[in-house]
């Protein structure tokens, strides 16, 4: 008997793939369309290892079956070549970052087909290749026509290793997310993209979508949406008036001092002479610190006094302005009224600086708003608020808002947390930003035929450091025209965020060709929205905001015909070190697959391995043992298939053998269908290894000796195996004398005829009496039996509007309702 040999088996058939172009996907309208796809790869390292490898798996599973299903299916690859992982690893290795990227995405390439993965290679793409970042850089053109791209010089984020600013969402706990260096701030001049105009939109539209409730509320975080007032507070002895933003209005009594954040534009104007040196002082220590030490809550208040007063709009009471670093000048209005009898940051300040504490509060004691007061303003009354003594808070801060409006020192507000997103780079791998600097006309688009602004060769593309990018020191890139005024004119030398490139990639897929324009509308129209979006929690505010924000544009531009890009999105769990850590490189503990399929397993049991290792979204140990154990299923498959076809009709088969081949397989392919649908990977394969037994039990008794009796249910196991383990099962329904590929074979449909027979007769007493019974599949749970006893039409009657007091279950056989 033929050996199995995944060595021999797997090249020949990802060569016949290849030739066949199976996986290639037609703008076949005839068909339903089905989009999946994973986030493409940024090929920053030499390889990729098994838990990358998960990732791809899960996308090629579900394409494989929505195929069989008859879709028409789009699953493509490319590379998210641009930006920092790419260029910190080819200046780590020495090399130009094109040849780093090129010798990477080849590598990437050959262990992807390695592993089996169905994609359409014949619409690759790479972001970096300027067919590609032509069609970035007219999206940055259309932000910019729109008003949507700006520049503005501000405090913003620096990683000093990268030598580069970082957008907001590129920083993680005060560290730069590629490198884990800790950040500072650095006043430069950088360009945004609007993404606060569409702020609502990025958060109404949230609740539509199929994705991790983790995901959605990690945006809604970040996001931040307050609603809330703001409060104008005259400043004593003079016209400024201050204004702060309070979601806490109804504390407004117990105000007795302000806070403006040292960068406060009011804050030289109202010090006093007096308090000049201190506050001088004061602000310069401020700006050496993060906005996260500033924001800790752990951390020691400090600040100090203006000299200059204000008036509580709410009963006239002059209170002094201090500034203090734990108020940021970035979010609200950068200046808060500070109630310390509610608030514990004005609190420990207060008591720090010896400042007055008035409880609004009946109990005259400490009591936080945020965690307290505010969930339940129904159950606390206010106090020392004047006329408003005694209301509940929740009556009260109605009428005070009335007061406060009435008098025009309050208006409502909504703020938000999110800001705009910072897209310039000063490093040298990336789009450049398709700008022109005129002394004249200022900052110019680049006119749309003259793109793409090539990026240029140079010898030294490191990071300088000055704030500048490499490409700065390149004056045949640098000096050019002005395409208004024709003068003189300097290009811009920042590149895009590489987050820019993929924010449209996955509607570059559906016509990756395209030279006339980013894509056809009609071709986007068909595929999308991606139906299937697989990849890492990882991306919640980073890659998942941004690509929605893009979409939402060119919805407004009328490009195309939807507003959400991604309509369900899945998280896979990681796969870990087998010591149960986080694989990494610098860890050492990474498995990469080609070892295992060096050793013989071949990537079907590895691929199955993925995901029979546990739920697809829960995070697993790998264990090599593992391999070994779904290689060797593997093995009793391919056992099972070879005797099969080594035998031949000798005698008509037992009735009853019949009957166990047929329950088995249509049982089983009832269990698959139901357990994919569900994307419950694990179950399936487990599933699929009872079948094997199955099948095995009857062999010994039947020898396969009424061979046409088990052809059915041989083809249909190996159908059912394909999405998973693609090249044993092209191998053997191939031996199976099948011509086309099972990967386009239909996928196998049950009959419940069959499954009949594997059912068990439950009794249903109500009251210990009998009244009806049931036939139910063998290990039916108490909830299904007794929904499914509740709803016969004797049991009915006797329970409803009665109070249920006990089920009493014996499985399989007994079920007794007591009311
Ligand atoms: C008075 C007050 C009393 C407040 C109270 C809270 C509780 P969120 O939910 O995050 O929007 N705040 C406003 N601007 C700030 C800034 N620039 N820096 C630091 N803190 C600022 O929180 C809004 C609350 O955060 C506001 O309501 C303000 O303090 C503070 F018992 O006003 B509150």
């Amino acid at each position: 008997m033929k050996r199995y040999d995944p060595a021999a088996i797997e090249p020949k058939w990802q060569k016949a793939w290849e030739q066949s172009k199976i996986y290639q996907a037609s703008d076949d309208k005839a068909k339903p369309k089905k989009y999946v796809l994973e986030y493409f790869p940024y090929p920053s390292g030499a390889a990729m290892h098994v838990g990358h490898v998960r990732n791809y798996a899960i996308g090629d599973v579900i394409s494989r079956i929505y195929r069989m299903k008859g879709f028409n299916v789009l699953h493509p690859m490319g590379w998210d070549a641009f930006g920092l992982p790419a260029e910190n690893y080819a200046i780590k290795h020495n090399i130009s970052p094109r040849v780093a990227i090129d010798q990477n995405t080849s590598r990437f390439k050959q262990q992807l087909i390695q592993m089996g993965f169905g994609y359409d290679w014949s619409r690759e793409i790479d972001s970096s290749d300027p067919d590609y970042y032509r069609w970035t850089q007219w999206f940055f053109l259309m932000l910019f026509n729109k008003g949507l791209a700006y520049q503005k010089e501000s405090l913003q984020w620096w990683c000093p290793l990268d030598k580069t600013v970082l957008a907001n969402e590129q920083v993680e706990n005060g560290k730069c997310w590629r490198c884990g260096n800790e950040v500072e701030k650095k006043a430069l001049k950088q360009w945004f993209f609007k993404i606060t105009d569409y702020v609502d939109r990025l958060l109404a539209d949230l609740d539509e979508l199929d994705w991790s409730n983790a995901v959605k509320t990690m945006q809604r975080n970040w996001i931040g949406k307050s609603k809330g007032n703001r409060v104008s507070f005259r400043v004593d002895g003079s016209d400024e008036t201050i204004e702060v933003f309070t979601t806490a209005i109804d504390t407004i009594y117990g105000t007795t001092f302000m806070v403006l954040a040292p960068e406060h534009e009011l804050v030289k104007k109202i010090t006093t002479e007096e308090h000049h040196a201190n506050v001088n002082s004061y602000i310069h220590e401020a700006q050496s610190k993060s906005e996260i030490e500033r924001q800790d809550e752990a951390k020691e208040k400090t600040g100090t006094f203006t000299g200059a007063h204000a008036i509580n709009p709410a009963n006239g009471q002059k209170i002094p302005i201090w500034i203090a670093d734990y108020v940021l000048a970035g979010y609200g209005t950068g200046a808060i009224m500070a109630v310390p009898g509610e608030d514990l940051r004005d609190y420990e300040f207060a008591n720090k600086y010896e400042l007055p504490i008035v409880y609004t509060t009946e109990t005259q004691e400490f009591i936080n708003y945020q965690t307290e007061i505010k969930p339940k303003p129904d159950s606390y009354k206010l106090a020392n608020s004047q006329e408003f003594n005694g209301l509940s808070f929740k009556q009260g801060r109605q009428e005070i808002i009335a007061k406060l409006e009435k008098e025009n020192t309050a208006v409502s507000e909504i703020q938000f947390k999110m800001r705009d997103w910072l897209i310039s780079r000063q490093r040298y791998w990336g789009a450049p930003i398709p700008i022109i600097h005129c002394q004249k006309d200022g900052p110019v688009a680049v006119p749309v035929d003259q793109l793409p602004v090539l990026l240029p060769e140079i010898d030294s593309y490191e990071p300088s450091g000055e704030g500048r990018s490499p490409l700065a020191n390149d004056p045949d890139f640098v000096n050019t025209t002005c395409p208004k005024c024709g003068g003189p004119a300097t290009r811009e030398t920042d590149t895009m965020d590489g987050f820019a490139c993929s924010s449209w990639y996955f509607l570059r897929f559906t016509d990756p060709d395209n030279s006339q324009a980013p894509f056809s509308e009609d071709k986007v129209k068909f595929w999308l929205p991606v139906d299937d979006y697989i990849g890492g929690a990882e991306h919640a505010v980073m890659h998942l905001l941004y690509a929605r924000f893009w979409t939402k544009v060119m919805y407004d531009e009328g490009l195309i015909n939807f507003e959400e890009p991604f309509t369900t999105l899945r998280n896979q769990g990681m796969i870990l070190a087998p010591d149960g850590e986080k694989m990494s490189k610098s860890k050492g503990n990474t498995i990469e697959p080609d070892i295992l399929i060096d050793q013989g397993y071949g990537a079907d049991s590895i691929r199955l391995m993925e995901l029979f290792i546990g739920p697809w979204n829960q995070a697993s140990a790998w264990s090599t043992t593992g391999v070994s154990g779904t290689y060797r299923f593997l093995n009793r498959i391919w056992t099972l298939v070879q005797e099969y076809l080594e035998s031949s009709e000798v005698e008509a088969v037992e009735p009853d053998i019949e009957q166990a081949i047929n329950l088995a397989i249509n049982k089983t392919i009832k269990k698959v269908s139901k357990d994919l649908d569900a994307l419950s990977f694990n179950t399936a394969i487990s599933a699929l290894m009872e079948l094997t037994n199955d099948l095995y039990k009857l062999k010994q008794q039947d020898k396969f000796k009424s061979k046409s009796a088990w052809t059915g249910a041989i083809n249909s196991l190996v159908q059912l195996l394909a999405p998973f383990a693609p090249h044993i099962s092209e191998e053997l329904w191939s031996e199976l004398g099948h011509k086309d590929t099972v990967h386009l074979s239909k996928w196998p449909t049950y009959d419940e005829t069959y499954l009949k027979t594997d059912e068990v007769t439950i009794v249903i007493q109500v009251n210990g009496k009998l009244r009806a019974s049931l036939s139910m599949p063998p290990g039916s749970n108490e909830e299904e039996v007794k929904a499914t006893a509740m709803q016969q039409p004797k049991v009915e009657a006797l329970v409803t509007d009665k109070q249920i007091r006990k089920v009493i279950y014996i499985q399989d056989k007994l079920i007794n309702i007591v009311v």
